[in-house]
């Protein structure tokens, strides 16, 4: 029997490679997604999404039952191929393209000559040029143009630019930006994404389309550490920063973020680096950011200290583990690292952590000596000191009531309302200094 040919094949079935496969699969496209983890291709193959994602189970399990999707361990041969692998931090600040090198090695193979390879992986400038040069030197029978007359192989880099939370809106909705290592490739590949994206579709270089991506997590990334400088220095000064940036928001050009708890997640706490590895000497500004943001962790540990400092022994709740609101992504997110420093700096305490979102503890808070997690009414009604870390929906509605009299140490402002105020609640302001 002859070989099955995909029009897609999604190396990778994460919260990018996953949503794009099953995206094309539902305008008719035959998808092969792929994936070396057995447990997630046979979760996908029984139409289910390994992780939180609203709106994705039900475009999968659509996708799965008409037969439009299918998951595999290995790379099958496909007209298009989308690389949606890791790229993450290694040691040293660069990115760790292995998983990158393992794609294009299972893919190599499988070439004819006329396909579009897509790496849609957040890399370092320079990235897509040399995946370009290793393919060829795995299939020195082909080419990158079309000049020497072999089969051609279209590269081009396309990154991913969707807000978790909001994947499956996004996909379709935002504006996509391509950059091909030829003129051809990046048309060819606006011709497959407009299958998808009814955003604009922007034409450009590869490594201009690898800046592009990296340059708007590290515009978050500088902004949320003005934002959070802010916080710490209005607590020096006895302000409330929520009602500042409020009130300098009213300004027709002035839009300042949220302060948090620092920054978490796969992305803004990782692109700027790429930057920042790529021309080191030059970009001091975007380094500073990042330290600010990975320094807040901390901040907020020492205010939960300074807090209890009257009262060893003191339960704490901890509310919030994933690195942001409503998703169970616990990756890089600032509330491991706070759970870890307080269960280092408050060892005659009992902390409680609470996220009606995430299963279990994850490793990294679990090898604290911590056994579970617990319910949120539970958490809070044992505790002292409640500390809100993430804005979950189910914290939003936490009855003022309950707070009555424990301390508090709100980071994301939720519950920094007149009428929580009122419930006269022991405040303790978003940066450094301890209310009581
Ligand atoms: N955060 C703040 N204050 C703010 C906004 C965010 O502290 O005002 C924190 C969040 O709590 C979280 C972190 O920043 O810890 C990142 O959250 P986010 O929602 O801003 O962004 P991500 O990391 O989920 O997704 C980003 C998005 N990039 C931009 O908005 C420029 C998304 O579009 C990218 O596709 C994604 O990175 C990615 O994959 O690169």
């Amino acid at each position: 029997m002859d070989e099955t040919i995909f029009d897609v094949a999604v190396i990778g079935l994460g919260y990018i490679g996953l949503p794009t496969a099953a995206s094309f699969a539902a305008k008719g496209k035959h998808v092969a997604g792929i994936d070396v983890k057995q447990a997630t291709v046979d979760a996908v193959n029984r139409g289910e999404v390994p992780f939180v994602e609203p709106d994705m189970a039900v475009v999968v399990s659509g996708a799965v039952n008409l037969g439009y999707l299918v998951a595999m361990t290995t790379v099958p041969t496909a007209d298009a191929y989308i690389i949606a692998v890791p790229t993450p931090l290694a040691e040293g600040k660069g990115a760790d393209l292995s998983y990158l090198r393992s794609a294009v090695e299972a893919l190599a193979p499988k070439l004819r000559g006329g396909e579009l390879v897509v790496l849609e992986s957040t890399s370092p400038p320079g990235t897509t040029e040399r995946l370009g040069a290793y393919l060829m030197e795995l299939r020195p029978d082909l080419s990158l143009d079309a000049t020497d007359g072999h089969g051609q192989v279209h590269v081009v880099h396309s990154p991913e630019r969707v807000l978790p939370g909001r994947i499956m809106i996004e996909i379709v909705t935002n504006d996509r930006v391509i950059g091909g290592l030829t003129e051809e490739g990046a048309q060819l590949a606006k011709r497959l994404y407009e299958v998808i994206c009814q955003g604009q579709i922007l034409l450009t270089d590869a490594t201009t389309a690898e800046m592009t991506k990296l340059v708007e997590n590290t515009f978050r990334d500088v902004n949320i550490a003005f934002a959070n400088e802010l916080s710490i220095i209005c607590d020096k000064l006895g302000i409330d920063v929520w009602k500042l940036i409020e009130m300098a928001n009213h300004h027709p050009r002035v839009n300042v973020l949220r302060p948090g708890p620092g920054v978490g997640g796969h992305c803004i706490a990782v692109d700027p680096w790429f930057i920042v590895d790529a021309v080191p000497e030059h970009s001091g500004l975007i380094r500073t950011a990042r330290e600010v943001n990975d320094s807040k962790p901390y901040h907020v540990v020492r205010q939960a200290v300074e807090a209890l400092a009257d009262k060893p022994g003191a339960t704490v709740a901890v509310l919030g583990l994933a690195f942001k609101a409503n998703i169970d992504d616990v990756r890089e997110s600032p509330s491991v690292t706070i759970v870890q420093e307080l269960v280092k700096q408050l060892p005659a305490s009992t902390i409680l952590v609470v996220d009606p979102n995430v299963e279990e503890l994850p490793a990294a808070v679990a090898g604290s000596g911590l056994s579970r997690l617990h319910g949120q009414d539970e958490a809070i009604a044992a505790a002292d000191l409640v500390m809100l870390l993430v804005d979950h929906d189910d914290f939003l509605t936490v009855d003022p009531a309950s707070l009555e009299g424990k301390q508090i140490i709100d980071t994301k402002g939720i519950w920094n309302q007149p009428d929580v105020a009122e419930a006269s609640l022991q405040h303790i302001p978003v940066g450094a200094g301890v209310g009581g």
